[in-house]
């Protein structure tokens, strides 16, 4: 006979952590652990709102994996239950997941504290060991998924990054929240109960990192933080993967672009991804140039000025690849290998006919056309792909494939 453990939890919205000082709209405080999990206090804190919960924990429910770096979905108030400011990135993973209890029936629940930081301070070293991270604990044959909670300002890149570099067929789902821990109506705990369920089923194999919130299952590819309120995050014309439904995730369309297992981006010797600007094209624009030596640039534009179109080509000609994006990522262009069209190569066929030796010209590398991509996510295709090759030509086709 089985023995089923009653879970009744003292408290399922977690207060204020002890001593923790909370300011409005102050900068955020960091716990700077982003290169080693660290492991976490288990209790969670004194309760402001108890729930009766009883759960009955499934002891053969998928293990899930919840790597926490912070965010609102970890944020508290210095005046609880109030519209007040908050600290973002407070809360441990542990207390985040024992605020939920309902996530027992879904999932046997590991947690791990990657770091506790607002997400403006995520940054693309730290991208690249929560992917390591991710991809080593995904080989555990026991693991069905990886839960990421994280800040909403900077969730899509982090989700993009993972959607590229994560190798597995695996569900990885990062989720955040609009509304602090200890507000009125949090999100954070209905989200990370649809992330979990979501991570922990499989109907989520081979569909790629996914952002779920407000019941939404959005691909990584094509999530956008469209405004700071529940319901913000979107995917444009792209649509979503699928809603959790009360009983549970409900896929709609898979996507079939390059992914996971199918990932040719392997970050075993990378720790820091290549350097590369973003700037926007406006009217009456002459392109910018750049002092800090990148290795690419991502121009959103949605057609440029000739004195852009001359500043970009010079840059082209230096070796820096160029990538275009249009402003409102929605448009796919034909992916032919550049902005302002390929140039033609120039050969130095003058030099043959003539008996007169004129400068060879060399060939202007083409640029890069980013497909339905908004330009912060083809700045993370391209450092990513600047990591295998610098050949305009080949990062075109990664382009055209991912
Ligand atoms: N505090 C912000 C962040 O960490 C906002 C949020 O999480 O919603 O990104």
């Amino acid at each position: 006979m089985r023995m089923n453990r009653v879970v009744r939890p003292a408290v399922a919205l977690v207060a204020l952590v002890a001593g923790a000082c909370v300011r409005p709209s102050a900068a955020p405080v960091v716990t700077p652990s982003p290169a080693a999990p660290a492991p976490v206090a288990s209790a969670p804190a004194a309760g402001v709102v108890a729930r009766a919960a009883a759960v009955v924990p499934n002891p053969n429910a998928p293990k899930v994996l919840v790597i926490a770096t912070g965010g609102t979905i970890a944020g508290v108030q210095d005046a609880p239950g109030t519209l007040g400011g908050y600290r973002a990135g407070t809360l441990t993973a542990e207390q985040i997941t024992a605020s939920v209890p309902e996530l027992a029936r879904y999932a046997r629940i590991e947690t791990e504290q990657f770091s506790n930081v607002a997400s403006t301070l995520v940054t693309p070293e730290m991208w690249v060991k929560l992917a390591k991270r991710i991809n080593v604990a995904l080989q555990r044959g026991d693991l069905a998924g990886v839960v990421v909670t994280h800040g909403t300002d900077r969730l899509e890149e982090t989700a993009f990054f993972l959607y590229l570099t994560v190798r597995s067929n695996k569900p990885v789902v990062v989720v955040g929240a609009q509304r602090p821990a200890t507000g009125i109506s949090p999100d954070g705990p209905i989200n990370l109960l649809s992330a979990v369920r979501t991570a922990a089923s499989p109907r989520a194999v081979q569909k790629g990192v996914m952002v779920v919130m407000d019941d939404r299952i959005l691909s990584a590819r094509e999530s956008r933080k469209l405004y700071q309120r529940t319901g913000g995050f979107d995917t444009g014309d792209m649509g979503m993967l699928g809603v959790v439904a009360s009983q549970g995730p409900e896929f709609f369309f898979a996507p079939v672009r390059r992914f996971g297992e199918r990932s040719e981006f392997d970050l075993d010797r990378v720790d820091t991804l290549p350097k590369v600007e973003l700037t926007m094209s406006y009217p009456g624009g002459t392109g910018q140039t750049f002092t800090t030596n990148p290795k690419g640039v991502v121009v959103a534009t949605t057609g440029m000025t000739a004195a852009e179109n001359a500043t970009y080509r010079a840059l082209r000609q230096t070796g820096v690849v160029v990538v275009t994006s249009f402003t409102s990522g929605e448009n796919v262009n034909g992916g032919g290998g550049g902005g302002d069209g390929p140039p033609p190569a120039r050969v130095d066929t003058a030099a043959r006919r003539d008996s007169v030796a004129r400068p060879v010209v060399a060939p202007v590398p083409p640029g890069v056309v980013a497909l339905h991509l908004t330009a912060t996510k083809a700045r993370i295709l391209l450092m990513v792909a600047l990591t295998k090759t610098n050949d305009p030509r080949e990062i075109q086709r990664i382009f055209n494939e991912y």
